[in-house]
């Protein structure tokens, strides 16, 4: 593990790598550059043709970071990388995020060990051999011990199957894979189904070009005021003056940023002091409610209640048409589906070019090729936008489908739950680990911060392997099974389990349906510390099947 940048060995047609890593995204690309950086030979596979993952599929009118945002949303390896690189805006554009990446790719020369525009169709496991195979839609074949999915906690588009949609004539995008091309949506008549924060997003965008915008609607949605903003010379330079520090505050915070935290619980306050906190962070925008807010608005209805009710008073100050305002109501617990910031989204339907039709009580029935069908009536139409969102967290490695002992395939093991130990590992797969994955803070926490934390952690595990001449890995069935109640007992002290969401899995038919995240926050990688000084307690281990030969891929 000492020399540095190994090159691969090749066998015939076949490719031989310490490491393959599927997915170029943010969390492939850190893979990549860590454990190359160890040593190893890695090599990466991604169906798109550059780095950025769900930054590069993304890429749909208003697409931008709806989380805290910029400028910590970003990698923390490099204080030199930190120091290079200027955001702007406090909730960066898509293309600005993307234009980092590319950056981060260029600057550590990554593309070299990335094979773009190839799918991987199949992984397996070779007992006797110790290695995992992975065969490419090319045909190409390539050999390693460890197999590294960074395959995206969000990244299996979930297509609603209506009767007729595939007759429909129009052309017909998908948020999550949009095209590079622009879209012209002047002068067109747009259906958009779906009001999550892809929809919120693009919805104000599209109807400020199109003819007319149609909002098909299941569920009305709680969206706060992105407040976006641009990011001051001076800012940039504080985040920047003692890294070290910001690093370390960034680390210890429950959601991987650099802000205090708060203790105060929305009930210990007065109906008229809540009100003047909400008020205050509704005018300052972004995620305050969720980061400077009360921290019961999760785990008490009454609590819950109070954020919500003044949230439904917003949305009624904003649009003018009461009936459409009685549409928009939501009614589930605030924050219980991912929370959504929105840049104009109410105001969209004060236009005379958009119509909301609530699908809870006028369901689509048909597409035709021109138009949409609902119960009460047709709607002519051009245009088709897909905000229907992802088969999150587990879709993408029920996709890639990994076969590991004794052929044993990961839809069968995962049948009924995403079985796993520290979101990490599965048994069963040996020397397989996941990012961002069931069991895992994933998409609860700073995601390019979490996947330096998981990889930094799994490549401490490599080494550890490798010198103790330990050939593989794999949690305990026990180990999984205390996870899974750890997760659960987590989750079902709050409120998210009782909404349905793409968190619970609600979103996809015959999912399972279960809280699947940690959410323990930070406590999540002093876990991680916790399992390797316990010498990797949870998982078993077995000798490398030959120490010349171990030594040798
Ligand atoms: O997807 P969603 P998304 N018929 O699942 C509706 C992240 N993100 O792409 O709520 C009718 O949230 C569905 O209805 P319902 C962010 O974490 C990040 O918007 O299931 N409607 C819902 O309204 C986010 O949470 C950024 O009843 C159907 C919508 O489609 C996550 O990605 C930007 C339907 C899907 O909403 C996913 O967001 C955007 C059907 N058959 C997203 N099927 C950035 O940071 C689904 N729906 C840049």
């Amino acid at each position: 593990m000492t020399s540095r940048h190994r090159a691969p060995r090749r066998s015939g047609a076949v490719e031989h790598y310490d490491v393959v890593v599927i997915g170029a995204g943010v969390s492939g690309m850190y893979a990549l550059h860590h454990l190359r950086e160890m040593g190893l030979s890695v090599r990466v596979y991604d169906g798109a043709s550059d780095v950025g993952g769900t930054w590069w599929y993304n890429r749909y009118p208003g697409a931008r970071v709806d989380g805290p945002g910029s400028p910590f949303y970003c990698y923390t390896f490099s204080e030199e990388l930190m120091k290079e690189w200027d955001w702007e805006e406090t909730q960066s554009e898509q293309s600005a995020v993307l234009a980092y990446l590319e950056h981060v790719a260029d600057r550590y020369d990554l593309r070299r060990d990335i094979q773009f525009e190839t799918w991987v169709e199949d992984a397996h496991y070779d007992e006797a051999s110790q290695r995992w195979t992975v065969e490419t839609h090319t045909g190409a074949r390539a050999v390693a011990p460890f197999l590294i999915c960074a395959v995206g906690a969000l990244s299996t588009a979930n297509m609603p199957d209506i009767p007729g949609i595939h007759d429909f004539a129009g052309e017909t995008h998908h948020t999550g894979q949009w095209p590079h091309e622009p879209v012209s949506f002047e002068g067109k008549r747009v259906a958009v189904i779906g009001t999550g924060s892809s929809g919120i997003q693009a919805i104000p965008e599209i109807a400020r070009e199109a003819a007319h915008v149609t909002v098909l609607q299941r569920t009305p949605q709680y969206a706060f005021p992105a407040g976006n903003r641009p990011i001051t010379p001076q800012e940039m330079a504080e985040a920047r003056r003692d890294w070290d520090t910001v690093r370390a505050k960034m680390r210890a915070h429950p959601g991987g940023f650099p802000f205090d935290t708060h203790s105060r619980s929305a009930l210990q306050d007065t109906p008229e002091e809540r009100e003047a906190l909400y008020e205050k962070l509704w005018q300052r925008g972004g995620f305050g409610f969720f980061l400077n807010g009360y921290t019961d608005i999760a785990i008490s209805e009454e609590a819950n209640e109070s954020m919500a009710d003044f949230v439904r008073a917003k949305i009624r100050e904003v649009v003018r048409d009461p009936k459409t305002a009685d549409k928009l109501m939501p009614d589930h617990f605030v924050m219980t589906k991912r929370p959504i910031l929105e840049n104009g989204y109410f105001e969209t339907f004060n236009r005379d070019n958009v119509t909301l039709v609530d699908l809870r009580e006028d369901p689509i029935e048909r597409f035709t090729p021109t138009s949409v069908v609902t119960r009460t009536g047709e709607h002519p139409i051009d245009m088709l936008v897909l905000a229907t969102g992802f088969d999150a967290i587990s879709g993408s490695m029920l996709r890639l489908d990994p076969k590991g002992r004794g052929g044993l395939s990961l839809k069968e093991r995962w049948k009924d739950r995403f079985h796993n130990h520290l979101g990490l590992m599965i048994a069963g797969f040996p020397n397989l680990f996941m990012i961002h994955g069931p069991g895992s803070p994933g998409v609860f926490y700073n995601m390019p911060l979490g996947a330096e934390r998981q990889l930094d952690w799994i490549g401490d595990l490599m080494r550890h392997l490798r010198e103790l001449g330990l050939g593989a890995v794999e949690p305990t069935t026990d180990s999984e099974q205390a996870w899974a109640n750890e997760v659960s007992g987590i989750a079902n002290a709050t409120l998210f389990p009782r909404t349905d969401s793409w968190w619970t899995g609600a979103n996809i038919p015959g999912k399972p349906r279960y809280f699947s995240a940690y959410l323990g926050g930070s406590l999540y990688y002093q876990r991680l510390a916790d399992v390797a000084a316990r010498d990797y307690e949870g998982f078993s281990f077995e000798a490398a099947q030959s120490a010349g030969e171990a030594e040798a891929s």
